[in-house]
């Protein structure tokens, strides 16, 4: 059967298809569709875990009781699952185990632009390449036999382009899921040194094995054409490639570690001028240099940062890029904001006006930092804005400066890994306030169940975690809650929060209007009253603009984007902004 869907849905449907059994991973863009394409199948085992180090410990339980098993997360997520990876490399799998990672060079929606090739070298793994919908799909079969061939955990990588673009995938014979033995085996299992020693022996045999392995698997395939130029390459570069230089010869790697060195050679031999294109870093670039064999461009003429595309290619290769309709000129700026109605506005509206210092977290309040609102100071990682706002105190206090910092933490990255930065916080006798942000959902990736909304990923009612009592457990004695909708109570919680030394904890449950559908009348503005005086823009909401004519511009509410939140009016001091009696 054939089906045009994106590469995501691609991996879902071959792990269906190829006898996966259990699949656990951590949202996060480009990776975030596939599990919830998996949950979609409807015959697989599968879930949200509270992070990717607890997504891959799992699947790594799953393969070792003998299952097929699949974990899903972005590439900063490997960070976080690093820690399991690098040993899992030592122990081995006994069903098929693949971590699918999903960079994203250009950083459309992440925090940093890691190429996680480095990490199928640091932990000595076979990663697979895919460069459109049919490779992914394909990739995942191909990938569990080597796993399981080789003893090995296997990366299947992709990039944003791979995961969302959608392709035509010819579906293959499905292979029924077989559930291995449950064996107990302490030297492979168990890394205490003695065996661990064992273990790093036969990982780098296992390497020696999969580089043979990498001279004559098809994955890795050569497509001759004029030698006058010859390309190394894979992923969405291949793709590039073909569309920039349809007449050269290309080296197409599908596993791009480890890396096929007699093939390079012979390929290198082959072609007068040999060429290398990979997006980020030059991982295949300095391998074949250190082969001794000469590159002639590479990234010498090719950027480090960012995403190739054809342009780039031609401009390396000298030759003119072709004509693209130049970008329109003079566009409205339309920067990310809340959503109407959002909570996070009304806490940001009060921080904002505060100007206190917010050591910032991943997630949809992460616009706070944005103008108007200016509103948050430093975003490091997922779960930093507790434990760095643990670190500023403690300095603030050798410094002898007295000022207490605030921590802005949503429910799921909290529960990601918050906790162990408040609960160090209670331990080290901190001083900082953090509210969180419990909406309920993980919102900024678009609204996936967690630990507190009570449903699991298959859709399956399950227990909520209380915030309240979980936050005492951890050590903290001062926890309120607070309704960020209510600016003059949410301003009297914070400045009281920062009056009172010691941890601090106030959170705010108002659900994520966007995912729980929440529907109010939209506000109104009497013309009569307002006086253009613009305080209610602050709030900085889609919904209000200007009246275009007059003496003194008004304000106006578009009452199709308006959800009814009443921040803005509680911003005016005229009395000029209402909610419309009687339609709640
Ligand atoms: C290690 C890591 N994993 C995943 C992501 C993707 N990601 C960004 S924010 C976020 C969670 C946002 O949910 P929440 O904290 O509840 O805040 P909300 O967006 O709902 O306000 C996720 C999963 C990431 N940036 N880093």
């Amino acid at each position: 059967m054939k089906k045009i869907i994106s590469g995501n849905e691609a991996i879902a449907l071959g792990f269906g298809d190829a006898g996966g059994v259990f699949a656990s991973g951590y949202p996060g863009t480009p990776s975030t569709e596939t599990l919830e394409e998996v949950a979609r199948l409807g015959d697989v085992y599968c879930e949200w875990a509270a992070n990717e180090k607890v997504a891959l410990e799992s699947v790594i339980g799953g393969s070792i009781a003998g299952g097929r098993a699949l974990s899903t997360m972005k590439h900063v997520g490997v960070n976080v699952a690093a820690d399991a990876l690098l040993t899992l490399t030592y122990t081995g799998v006994n069903a098929g185990l693949i971590l699918m990672v999903a960079d994203d060079p250009g950083m459309h929606s992440s925090q940093n632009e890691q190429d996680s090739r480095n990490y199928a070298r640091f932990a000595k793994v076979p990663m697979l390449d895919p460069a459109d919908s049919q490779e992914a799909y394909d990739m995942v079969r191909a990938g569990f036999e080597i796993s399981e061939q080789f003893d090995t955990p296997l990366l299947l990588r992709t990039t944003t382009r791979i995961s969302h673009a959608k392709g035509v995938v010819v579906q293959r014979e499905k292979v029924a899921p077989q559930i291995g033995e449950w064996v107990k085996d302490v030297p492979k299992y168990v890394m205490l040194p003695n065996f661990g020693k064992l273990k790093h022996v036969a990982v780098e045999a296992r390497l020696l094995k999969l580089q043979e392995f990498a001279e004559t698997t098809p994955l890795n395939r050569v497509e001759m054409a004029d030698t006058e130029l010859g390309i190394i390459t894979s992923g969405v570069s291949y793709q590039h490639v073909r569309e920039a230089c349809p007449n050269a010869s290309i080296l197409k790697l599908g596993l791009v570690h480890p890396l096929p060195e007699r093939k390079i050679r012979e390929f290198a031999g082959n072609v007068k001028r040999l060429m290398i294109v990979e997006e980020m870093d030059a991982i295949f670039e300095e391998q074949i240099r250190a082969m001794g064999i000469e590159v002639e461009i590479g990234k010498n003429k090719l950027p480090l940062c960012g995403e190739i595309n054809a342009d780039l290619i031609r401009a390396a290769l000298g030759e003119a890029p072709t004509a693209v309709t130049a970008p329109v000129e003079g566009l409205p700026q339309r920067p990310p904001v809340f959503c109407p109605s959002c909570a996070h506005r009304g806490l940001f509206t009060i921080l904002s006006k505060l100007k206190t210092f917010v050591s910032g977290d991943i997630g949809c309040y992460t616009l706070g930092a944005l103008p108007p609102m200016n509103a948050m100071h430093s975003v490091i990682d997922m779960g930093a804005s507790i434990s760095a706002a643990h670190g500023m105190a403690k300095v603030n206090a050798i410094a002898g400066r007295d000022e207490k910092p605030v921590a802005v933490i949503g429910d799921s990255t909290f529960f990601h890994s918050g906790m162990t930065g408040l609960m160090s916080m209670a331990f080290n006798g901190g001083n900082a306030l953090v509210i969180i942000m419990d909406n309920r959902t993980t919102g900024m990736t678009g609204g996936q169940e967690n630990p507190g909304t009570g449903r699991t990923l298959q859709g399956n009612p399950t227990r909520q975690v209380e915030m309240v009592p979980l936050v005492k457990a951890l050590g903290i004695d001062n926890v309120f809650e607070l309704n960020a909708y209510d600016l003059e109570a949410t301003e009297a919680a914070i400045k009281k929060g920062l009056e009172t030394p010691g941890p601090y904890v106030l959170i705010d449950r108002n659900p994520c209007v966007l995912r729980y559908r929440i529907k109010k009348p939209a506000i109104s503005v009497d013309p009569e009253k307002c006086t253009g005086c613009r305080a209610c823009l602050k709030v900085a909401c889609m919904a209000l603009g200007l009246t275009a004519s007059g003496e003194k511009q008004k304000v106006r509410v578009d009452p199709n984007v308006c959800n009814g939140c009443g921040i803005c009016t509680q911003m005016c001091k005229f009395d000029a902004m209402y909610e419309l009696e009687g339609e709640k």
